[in-house]
């Protein structure tokens, strides 16, 4: 025996919600509590009234139809997905628009509108109303799941597919008015049921259903009454395929968007010559201020001459990490050469200064210990102290007050106080003796960077150490990459200190090797530093000639190392400036949020013992030309 059950749930006169089945008497007392369930927890609201009607049917006249093909448009946006429906219609050879216009009529109807495609007339005997489409159920019903949005799905096939069968309707729109649910479909026999989504925005109410009828006015009678009464229960519903994965790569693109709008935007400009104080840049010659080879050695001849003695007897690259088969002669002979450079036990190559910093930070901090840092310290420095899992604490730049007042107030049993020697982006020198005493006084270790110290500060180049005539930091980190010419990095200290980094410093230990190349050009780059610290010197003089010379013209700077920043503010206007200054030969970087902070964007000078005072003259009347205009003098 067969039943149709069908439930309705109201409150205050207005429709919540309801459902039908088609179902064999077994299945009524389950089937009756599901509906019963969804009538009494629906999102829209706690009905007042439920109907539950459970009436005999003849099993002979329920039609069995196969659900209509499924297909699917995900559009990016609501606009899009109604642009979507309107071209679907036009494809089916309707009038979308004037349809669509229309189907606005049908949100406040608790059924459809029937539509005539010819006249545009309306054939619902009654217009507040609509039709209501009843007598069908999947074939299957008594399985569906307990999600919503699958059983809104699988429904709507249901009467798409008995409503496509009816004799005149060739085509159906419905759009949800469940204010959660934002999907709508199109629906025929001949272009199948077609899901469109998002129709509408979360939140919205606004639904409704119409149906395209073509046919004589004497076949709205059979339709009406099909629609209304025909038994049908629709087979072969398929699940609803799972909602693709998000696009993964949209994030990407709407962050190099952001980026681009801020003017935070990078693109790796490609040098035409040699890094030295003169290049070659696109197509034209430049005096180059923006590059870190300060003592010109990095185009050396005698550097060139015994890379290409080295490139004879050793190739290219190393084969293989520093503990394995990647160590040669030179990488030797440069560690030691470091070490004595730097009155230290020992040295320890990384492959680059970055790897230095943060091979140091994790192996010697773990999360029992407090990292001091300051707070214009270097990315990897910065990057190193999250990868230690150590307690960080920024203390406020150059201040050390505010780092004595931080370690006493975090009473660390262990920890590191670091910092830059010289900023890089600020070009300021720590104070390093008074700061040594600190780490001295508290027990914890010294860790100096002086990647744009080295062949800069102190009398012979020595670094932060000979400049403020003081003892080595515990540690102290250099690059082979700025005054040295090459690549790579290196840690100096304790012969402890290094046995232990050579045991532990994973990006030491999983690096391949530099090779012997590299290597080589650092250890003669080296040694034509000690043997001719005039360049020390030279690099002095130009800074301060570079920075008397800007003063001069109007501009404030000050620097104390070969680093010369010239504060802009605003991100576009620095780098604006820095195109300008391209204009006029001259190459100057403009650095920007994040490498300093917002609103700090700057023209950022790096000088060489190579610049002649002629180049350096020609370069900062350039550059107050391009500035005095932007600053009230
Ligand atoms: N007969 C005729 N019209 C009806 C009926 C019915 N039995 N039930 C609802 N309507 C009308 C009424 O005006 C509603 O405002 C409108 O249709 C929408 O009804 O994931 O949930 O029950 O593929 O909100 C479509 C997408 C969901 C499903 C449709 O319709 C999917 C939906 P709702
Ligand atoms: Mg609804």
């Amino acid at each position: 025996m067969w039943y149709q059950m069908k439930m309705r749930a109201q409150a205050g006169g207005r429709h919540l919600s309801g459902a039908e089945r088609i179902l064999p008497q077994p299945l009524l007392p389950q089937q009756a509590e599901t509906l019963a369930r969804r009538a009494l927890f629906h999102s829209r609201g706690v009905p007042e009234q439920v109907v539950l009607k459970i009436e005999k049917i003849e099993p002979e006249k329920i039609v069995v139809l196969d659900a209509l093909a499924v297909s699917e448009i995900r559009a990016a946006s609501v606009t899009e997905a109604w642009q979507a429906l309107e071209n679907l219609l036009r494809e089916e050879g309707f009038t979308a628009e004037h349809i669509l216009t229309l189907f606005r009529e049908t949100y406040p109807m608790r059924g459809a509108m029937l539509l005539d495609t010819e006249t545009f007339g309306r054939w619902e005997p009654d217009f507040q109303r609509g039709i209501r489409v009843t007598g069908m159920d999947a074939l299957d019903s008594a399985l569906q799941t307990t999600e919503s949005g699958k059983n809104a799905f699988r429904e709507a096939l249901v009467l798409a597919t008995k409503t496509a069968h009816a004799p005149g309707i060739v085509g159906e729109i419905c759009v949800s008015d469940d204010p959660g649910y934002v999907t709508g479909y199109f629906a025929s026999r001949r272009r199948g049921y077609v899901r469109i989504s998002p129709l509408k925005e979360v939140g919205d109410e606004n639904g409704g259903r119409l149906f395209l009828y073509h046919g004589s006015a004497e076949e709205v009678a059979l339709c009406l009454d099909y629609l209304e009464h025909q038994l049908v229960q629709v087979r072969n519903i398929p699940s609803l395929p799972d909602s693709p994965p998000p696009n993964r790569w949209e994030r990407l693109r709407s962050t190099l968007e952001t980026i681009r709008t801020k003017g935070l935007y990078r693109q790796i400009p490609e040098m035409e010559s040699a890094p030295t104080h003169h290049i070659w840049f696109q197509q034209r010659p430049h005096i180059m201020l923006a590059s870190n080879n300060y003592l010109d050695l990095a185009h050396h001849p005698e550097v060139e001459k015994l890379v290409q003695e080295v490139a004879a007897e050793w190739g290219t690259g190393s084969g293989g990490s520093r503990l394995t088969t990647g160590t040669s002669p030179w990488h030797t002979r440069l560690e030691t050469s470091l070490s004595q450079w730097q009155k230290t036990e020992s040295a320890l190559l990384f492959n680059t200064g970055y790897m230095a910093n943060v091979g140091v930070l994790s192996t010697l901090c773990g999360p029992d210990d407090t990292i001091f840092s300051d707070e214009l310290n270097h990315a990897s420095i910065i990057d190193g102290c999250r990868l230690s899992k150590a307690k960080i604490v920024v203390y406020r730049h150059g201040d050390l007050d505010d780092l004595e007042r931080k370690i006493r107030q975090e009473k660390p049993s262990r920890g590191l106080v670091v910092s830059d020697g010289v900023f890089s982006m600020d070009g300021d020198v720590l104070l390093l003796p008074e700061w040594l005493k600190i780490c001295e006084k508290y027990g914890l270790f010294s860790m100096v960077d002086d990647a744009h110290a080295l062949g800069v500060l102190g009398e012979t180049g020595r670094g932060s150490a000979e400049h403020w005539q003081t003892a080595q930091p515990d540690i102290s980190v250099g690059t082979l990459s700025k005054t040295l010419g090459s690549e790579g990095g290196f840690v100096c200290g304790k012969e402890l200190l290094i046995d232990f980094l050579r045991n532990r410093a994973r990006s030491f230990i999983f690096s391949t090797a530099l090779s012997a190349l590299s290597v080589a050009a650092a250890w003669k780059a080296l040694e034509i530093l000690q043997r001719e610290p005039w360049r020390v010197r030279k690099l002095r003089e130009n800074v301060h000639f570079f920075c008397r010379e800007l003063q001069n013209a109007g501009i404030s700077v000050q620097s104390e190392s070969a680093i010369v920043p010239i504060l802009i503010g605003d991100e576009r206007q620095a780098v604006s400036s820095s195109q300008q200054l391209l204009q006029k030969g001259v190459y100057l970087s403009a650095i920007r949020y994040p490498t300093v902070a917002h609103g700090k964007a700057r023209l950022r000078a790096a000088l060489s013992s190579a610049h002649s005072q002629e180049a350096l003259q020609q370069a900062a009347t350039a550059i107050a030309e391009i500035l005095r205009p932007l600053k009230p003098l």
